[in-house]
């Protein structure tokens, strides 16, 4: 029987089967939890039916509430709550209701699950509460019932950290109570059989025992690791309302949190990433349905610390690799760092030895172009020089198969240039890591002039093999994350020059949620990269601004940051920064004889001044379609440089604050606003405007 388009009643005999069929994920949609409900209703007054199996179908169990309308929910169009009514209805069920879960069971999806009386799942089954990823917490009771089930220690580490736990740790804890081994239904319904005379009540109320300490505890580590975010310590608040109060008081506390947290801006700037992570993979003009290359076997040119990374990354997709440098000294040292990097993984519990060891033998070091000829990608990861690189792709044109893609790891030269010294620019493509390449999730793929739609889709597609998020830009100096970048650091350098101390500036970033600050970043990547650009090329100075001398003054002194052992700060053996006063003292000096005013800066001028220039920036970039949407730029800041999740990236971040404001503020800086934000702020519209 159909009760919805969303859910299905079947019979096995004695036992009632509700699937839901929602795909891709089953969602808890509108309809859904009606349609599980109504079949509930329908099972209770069926005296065939001695108990029930809800399973879904397709890849997974339920993956949670429905996203897309929380969305809805916050803008007034609908009030929500559908999910608490079926909760009460499953629980209170005269006929056991047993969970089969398979693929994943997360947010209120476990939750409907947990309001069961029995779990049971397939050995691969994966369960969580990751509302916290979303800047929300449980709000279908989970904070209630998970405690009950599986003990506070547990509710607290999967809904504060968010993390899914696999299917044998949940049968540890108490959350499934039996791993089906062969086909889910065929278990689930022989499980259900066996408890079907044994029907189970679940006495709510419960009590647990209360651990003042524990809950101190936590939110101390939350405050720490999730710096600046209200979920987890609200989440730890609902459970330890599940400790103390009775079950029905408690769940009034969790749907008290859950609201609060729901119409804040961190859950919207984190729905925001959720979305925009999978939406920058949707590329205008390029059907879902373009004929993929196949990627076999790939080739990396140079083994240097970006080289070895990218091969890692082919290597853990089970892409096997060859690694090429010019000399044996240099292959070796890069080999020897790809295997320390693995034998770290091993030390940390990420991977066993069997699974490093094969990784391994996946990647081949190589003095010579012997093998290129078969390879479906060749990826150039070599010094930013761009006769060299020409002359290398040159070398890989006469060799490489005629449908292998050819990319340049390059992170600011002219793709189209590259391209140029090829008989095959259409297959040119710049795949731009992000270091280190093994770890960090970004990739930028830089779309040339010529480049084929097949090659732009393949490399997309191959993201996604190689666990990053690809974001497709166009080709300019730097193309989108690094272009931004530039007036970020020139504003934090500026704001040294007019009397800030460099930890003041660091400290304003990273209390606004930075993985790092401005200067410090610039120490760990090395002072010496940007100022040997700009020795090269003069052109980067900007008309109407003044030139920041700081870091060329560090980098003159060859404090070229964390590798010389000094930069803006000096580090100590454990690469610890430690402002110094003396570099302090001769910036004030300089900037002095330059006739810069010196003055006390407030934090909030620091980030204006520094994320405004990204935003600025970043208004250019979407006007030249340099980046397709807003939210490609937001995706990028994410992932690549350490922007906070619940401020939703940059562009999302201006659309919060206002336009109007950030126009006005660049206008008493003194720059240049584009004309995309001014056009913007003029008509009191957003970024996200233009996305619609
Ligand atoms: C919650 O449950 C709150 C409750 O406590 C209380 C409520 C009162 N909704 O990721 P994929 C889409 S909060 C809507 O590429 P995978 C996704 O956008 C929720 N849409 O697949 C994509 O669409 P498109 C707690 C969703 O196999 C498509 O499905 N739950 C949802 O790599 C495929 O997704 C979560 O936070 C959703 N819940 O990974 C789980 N989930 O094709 C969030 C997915 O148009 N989801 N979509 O781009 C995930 O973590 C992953 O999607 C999952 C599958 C692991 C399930």
């Amino acid at each position: 029987m159909r009760l919805s388009e969303l859910v299905r009643l079947s019979k096995q005999g004695a036992v009632a089967v509700i699937t839901i069929e929602n795909p891709p994920v089953n969602a808890l949609s509108p309809g859904v939890p009606e349609g599980i409900g109504a079949a509930i209703d329908a099972v209770q007054e069926d005296t065939s039916v001695q108990a029930v199996v809800v399973i879904g179908s397709g890849r997974t169990f339920i993956a949670g509430a429905d996203i897309k309308e929380f969305g809805k929910i916050t803008s007034g169009l609908k009030r929500g709550g559908e999910l608490l009514p079926l909760l009460r209805k499953v629980e209170d069920s005269v006929k056991p209701v047993i969970m089969a879960i398979h693929g994943t069971a997360l947010g209120g999806g476990l939750e409907v699950a947990l309001a069961g009386h029995y779990r049971v799942a397939v050995g691969s089954a994966q369960v969580g509460q990751p509302e916290v990823k979303l800047g929300l917490i449980p709000g279908g009771e989970g904070t209630q019932r998970l405690p009950r089930l599986a003990g506070i220690a547990i509710a607290l580490e999967m809904c504060v950290g968010g993390a899914p736990i696999s299917a044998a740790q949940a049968l540890e804890c108490g959350i499934v109570d039996r791993i089906i081994e062969g086909d889910l239904l065929t278990g689930a319904v022989e499980f259900a059989r066996g408890v079907a005379s044994a029907p189970k009540t679940r006495e709510r109320n419960e009590k647990l025992v209360h651990d003042p300490e524990m809950f101190s505890n936590a939110r101390a580590a939350a405050r720490k690791k999730y710096r600046g975010l209200s979920a987890p310590q609200a989440a730890i608040d609902a459970i330890e309302a599940a400790a103390t109060l009775p079950f029905e008081d408690g769940c009034k506390i969790e749907a008290a949190l859950f609201q609060k947290c729901l119409f804040s801006d961190q859950s919207k700037g984190m729905i925001h990433a959720f979305f925009g992570e999978r939406g920058v993979a949707k590329i205008p003009g390029i059907p879902k349905d373009t004929a993929l290359l196949p990627i076999r076997k790939a080739a990396v040119i140079g083994a240097g610390t970006m080289g070895g990374g990218i091969a890692m990354n082919y290597a853990n997709a089970g892409i096997p690799v060859l690694l090429k440098e010019t000399a044996q000294v240099a292959l070796d040292r890069g080999m020897a760092t790809i295997r320390k990097n693995y034998e770290n993984s091993v030390k940390n519990g990420r991977f066993s030895q069997a699974v490093v060891d094969q990784r391994l033998a996946l990647i081949t070091p190589v003095l010579t172009y012997d093998g290129f000829g078969e390879a479906d990608i060749i990826v150039e990861a070599v010094f930013e020089d761009m006769k060299l690189k020409q002359q290398i792709f040159a070398e890989i044109d006469a060799i490489a198969n005629p449908d292998a893609i050819l990319a340049s790891n390059t992170s600011t030269l002219n793709i189209d240039q590259i391209a140029s010294a090829t008989k095959r620019p259409e297959m040119v493509i710049g795949h731009h890591f992000f270091s280190p390449a093994n770890v960090m999730r970004l990739l930028e793929i830089v779309r040339g002039e010529a480049t084929s739609k097949q090659v732009i889709a393949t490399s997309m597609d191959l993201a996604k093999r190689l666990k990053k998020v690809g974001v497709l830009v166009g080709n300019c100096f730097g193309f989108v994350g690094n272009r931004m970048f530039g007036p970020y650091r020139r504003e934090a350098q500026f704001l040294v020059e007019e009397g800030a101390p460099m930890e003041v500036v660091d400290a304003a970033l990273y209390d606004f949620g930075m993985a790092m600050g401005p200067l410090a970043v610039g120490d760990l990547a090395g002072l010496d990269v940007g100022w040997r650009i700009r020795k090269e090329i003069k052109h980067l100075e900007l008309s109407g601004i003044r030139y920041p001398f700081s870091e060329d003054m560090l980098a003159e002194m060859g404090r070229f940051g964390q590798k010389t052992g000094a930069g803006w700060y000096k580090y100590d053996d454990q690469r610890r920064p430690i402002p110094d006063n003396a570099i302090q003292a001769m910036v004030a000096e300089h900037a002095k004889a330059a006739g810069i005013p010196q003055r006390t800066i407030c934090a909030e001028e620091i980030v204006e001044r520094t994320v405004y220039a990204i935003i600025n920036e970043g208004a250019n970039i979407l006007e030249e379609g340099i980046a397709l949407r807003a939210v490609d730029i937001d995706i990028i800041y994410l992932q690549g440089y350490g922007f906070p999740a619940h401020r939703g990236g940059p562009m999302f971040y201006a659309d919060t604050v206002g336009l109007r404001k950030i126009y006005d503020r660049v206008l008493e800086f003194g720059w240049q606003p584009a004309p995309l934000l001014s056009r913007l702020a003029a008509e009191g519209n957003t970024f996200a405007s233009l996305d619609i």
